[in-house]
This record gives structure tokens, sequence and C-alpha cells, in this order.
């Protein structure tokens, strides 16, 4: 078969599976990254691993319906796409946005598959949510509808079947009340989601895990390549779970954090926030869930409508919102700035035009899929301490963590290629998380 020929057949497949962009750029990209280590592998080729990985084990689509504070009915889509359970439970979050469609969610199950293989940690691969919306809306209606999502999910679910998490609009508030809807449903108490608040049996540290991580990758990036976090600059897009906790992090090893936003602007401190004020934005995000463009702070400046990148000077970037946030000019302006280092705390938030400006610019990219699996990892001490009826403390979390990032980090160093002295971390994690899932298919025969 002809490269041109072999082209057209990953196009043609992929139209068949889903033709939606997302998935497909994810696709593109990993088959780029992994073309060497199958090209070696006669073994992967004949078993057809990379095909086999294509299509998902199966995706679950149901209907939502709910009643509103005005007594109206309401009517939402709900998916979980289980995309592998190869290497464990099917394993991955839920997102409730209103931009969510089936696309969204095949390509973040597609991803989260590399992610888990990563961590080491004994987990398949899945996503899930709803276009629900819980912007604006009343707890009581946020339970409402998530008590209605879990009347169909709990079906699909168990502890060693598909364990979902939090994501994009998936908070504490949310999988309480999901897991307290699965525990009337089915009387059990088995831990089946991960993020759940500590009474409900949540682990202290998950709430952090993410944006912890992220922050741990960067720091290793920067070891790697003769650089130290301390003192250095940090811009960082969101104002969520993974962007406030990074900045939580950054700040605890004395890095000045410059920027977060929201998807109203970017509120950006040029002399880097101080620790009360990064106390006070999660308390005002998680609690009083508020708009940036609503908050104030000595030395801070809100720039409506606008990403964080042009308005300030920074060595490190970590983009914390959404995929494709950060397009091939944003990346031209983040490398005009100075910056040497990006750290995927989002999933896929760099397009692969963007991707492709860092590698020629000389800036070290750390993908998602290895920069921010702390916090599924850490979703899997979660399962761990549920299933040994245990407590873990704070500290033991956060210390597996810290071991599992830096595992990660030299598993993307060991598979990557290196260009210019450049540690080529996107292709790495394709590469480790690709040998992981790939042994393990041939194994398990068709
Ligand atoms: P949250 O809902 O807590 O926060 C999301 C943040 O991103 C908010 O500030 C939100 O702003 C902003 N945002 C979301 N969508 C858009 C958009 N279309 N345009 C501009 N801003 C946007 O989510 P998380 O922090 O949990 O997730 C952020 C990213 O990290 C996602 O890509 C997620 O998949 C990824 N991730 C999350 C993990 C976790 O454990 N939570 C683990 C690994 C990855 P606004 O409120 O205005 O919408
Ligand atoms: O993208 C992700 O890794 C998550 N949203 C967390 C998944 C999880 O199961 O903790």
């Amino acid at each position: 078969m002809t490269t041109m020929d072999a082209t057209n057949d990953l196009a043609s497949m992929i139209d068949l599976v889903n033709p939606g962009t997302l998935y497909r750029s994810a696709i593109e990209e990993v088959a780029e990254s992994i073309g060497p280590v199958i090209a070696e592998s006669e073994q992967y080729r004949k078993a057809r691993v990379f095909e086999r990985l294509l299509i998902p084990d199966r995706v679950i689509r149901f209907r939502v319906e709910w009643v509103n504070d005005e007594g109206g009915v309401e009517v939402n889509t709900g998916w979980r796409v289980e995309h592998t359970n190869v290497l464990g439970p099917y394993k991955g979050g839920l997102r409730f946005h209103p931009s969510v469609t089936e696309d969204t969610l095949q390509f973040l199950a597609y991803e989260q598959c590399f992610k888990n293989a990563l961590t080491g940690q004994p987990i398949g691969g899945g996503k899930g949510g709803s276009d629900f919306d819980p912007k604006g809306k009343s707890d009581n209606e946020v339970m409402r509808f998530c008590q209605s999502f879990m009347r169909e999910l709990y079906r699909h679910i168990g502890p060693s079947v598909d364990v979902p998490a939090g994501d994009i609009g998936v908070g504490g508030r949310e999988i309480g009340f999901l897991y307290g809807q699965y525990m009337k449903i089915t009387k059990q108490r088995d831990g089946v989601l991960t993020g759940k608040p500590v009474g409900l049996g949540g682990l202290l540290g998950r709430t952090e895990a993410t944006g912890y991580g992220c922050v741990t990758f960067a720091e290793a990036m920067m070891k790697h390549r003769g650089d130290k976090i301390a003192g250095s600059r940090v811009a960082i897009s969101g104002a969520g779970n993974v962007a406030l906790y990074a900045a939580e992090l950054a700040l605890q090893k004395e890095a000045k954090v410059v920027s977060v936003s929201d998807s109203g602007g970017s509120l950006v401190c040029e002399n880097g926030f101080n620790g009360d004020q990064i106390k006070e934005l999660i308390r005002f995000k998680e609690v009083e869930r508020g708009r940036l463009k609503d908050w104030s702070g000595d030395g801070c400046v809100f720039h409506s409508e606008d990403k964080p990148w042009k308005h300030a000077e920074y060595d490190v970037a970590l983009p914390c919102a959404t995929q494709h946030e950060i397009e091939e000019s944003d990346a031209k302006v983040i490398a005009d700035r100075g910056c040497l280092y990006v750290a995927e705390g989002a999933n896929m938030p760099c397009t692969h035009g963007a991707r492709s400006v860092f590698h020629d610019r000389g800036v070290t990219f750390g993908p998602g899929k290895a920069a921010n699996a702390g916090g599924v990892a850490t979703s899997c001490f979660e399962m761990s301490q549920n299933a040994g009826h245990e407590t873990w403390t704070k500290d033991r979390t956060l210390e597996k963590l810290h071991g599992v990032m830096l595992d990660i980090h030299e598993q993307c160093v060991e598979h990557a290629p290196k260009e210019n002295g450049i540690v080529n971390y996107g292709a790495g994690a394709d590469r480790a998380g690709f040998v992981k899932l790939a042994d393990a298919i041939v194994a398990m025969g068709v």
C-alpha cells in the first residue's frame, strides 16, 4: 500500500467512525507520532492495533429530561463513550457544557486512553457528558438534572466496569448529586464515581491534583532543559479547577502567576498574584461561582473578551481552559513573548498549527495527555481508597501524585525523538501510551 493509499484509508476510516473535526485532529496527531512505532512492528500491523484503537467499544446516548425552577420541562442529550477497557475499567470525566457534542466526547475519550496508559495505573479510557449548561442554574436545577442524568447512566457503570469523574462544568457539587442518585437507585456505595466530596468517600487532594500535576510536569520539563521554576513567570488561561490549583502550586514554588481567564476575558496581574489573591479567587469561583469581570484585586487588570497571552511577559504558559483555545496566531504571540515552555492543563488546548509554531520556535511543549494526567491518576488512588475501605491522607496522595508525574515525564523523554536538543514530548507521550495499549491488545487476541 502506498503512503497516499494509507492516508486515504485512515481518512475514510475516521469519517466512518465520526466525521467531526476534534476527533479527526486527535487521531491525526497520534497517527503522525506513532508512524515509526507501527512501521517497526509487524506484530502491531498484523493485529491492526491502530485501527482497533480508533473505534470506541461503544457510544451510549440518552435523553435527559428534567424540570426547571419555573416548572417547565427541559430536555438535553447525555452520552458516555466507552472507548477501551483493555488496561482497566473505562475511566474518564463527565463534561457539562452547551458546546458538548458526540465529536467532543469521542476526541476526549480517545485522548484519555493514552493518558490513562501513561499513568501506569490499571485504567481504560472513556468520557461522557451532556450539552446541559450548569451556568446560571440554581443548585436545585443542577441537582434535578444530575439525578435525571444518573437515572440512565447508572445501568452502564460500575467500579470495575466504568468509573466516571468530573471535567468542565462538573465538580464536587455535581459529582455529589450524581453519586447520591446512584446510591439511591442501586443501594451500592461502591465509589463508582471519583472526585466525590470527602464525606461521600472522596479523596483528599483530588481537587488539587490536575493543576498540581501540571505544574510538576512543567517543572520537570524546565529542569530537563536546565531551567528552574522558582523566579519564573507563568501565564495561565482558565479559572476553573485545573487553572486555579495550577496557580496555587506555581506560587508555592516561588513562580509569579501573571494571568487567569474565563470565557468573559482575562485577568492579568503584571507583578504576579499574591497567595491571598489566589485563595480568594478559588473561593470566588468555587463557592460564589462568580465571573472574573466582577473580581477586583490590587494590581490586576481585566481585559474583556480577550485571551491572556498578549497582555504580559512570561516564561511558561499553562493553557487550562478548553480545547483549541490556542491557535497558530496565539502560538506566535506566545513565542514572541519569550515563553519557552507550554504545558497543557486542558485537553488539546493547542491546535496542530499552534504545536507546529512551538516546534519551529524552540518552545518546549508538554501535551495534555502527559501534563494533565495527574487528575485521573489521583482518581485511581480514590478508587484504591474506596476498594480498600481506607482513608488516605492528603500528604500520601500528593506524594504519590508527584511520583507519577515524574514517571510520566521520564516515559516521554525515553520515547521522544530529540530534535535540535529539544525533547518532542508530544511524540514521546503518544508513543509511550500507544505501546502499552498495543501490547495489551495483542495479548488479548481478537
Ligand atoms: P472547569 O469547569 O472547572 O473550568 C473551566 C474553565 O475554562 C473556566 O474558567 C471556563 O470559563 C473556561 N472555559 C471553558 N470553556 C471555555 C471556552 N469555550 N472558552 C473560554 N473559556 C472556557 O473545568 P476544569 O478546570 O476541570 O477543566 C479545564 C480543562 O482541563 C478541560 O480541558 C478539561 O478537559 C481538562 N482536564 C480536567 C481535569 C480535571 O480533573 N478536572 C483533568 C484533566 C484535564 P467559563 O466559566 O467562563 O466557562
Ligand atoms: O480529562 C481528564 O483526565 C479528567 N477530566 C479527569 C478524569 C478522571 O477520571 O479523573
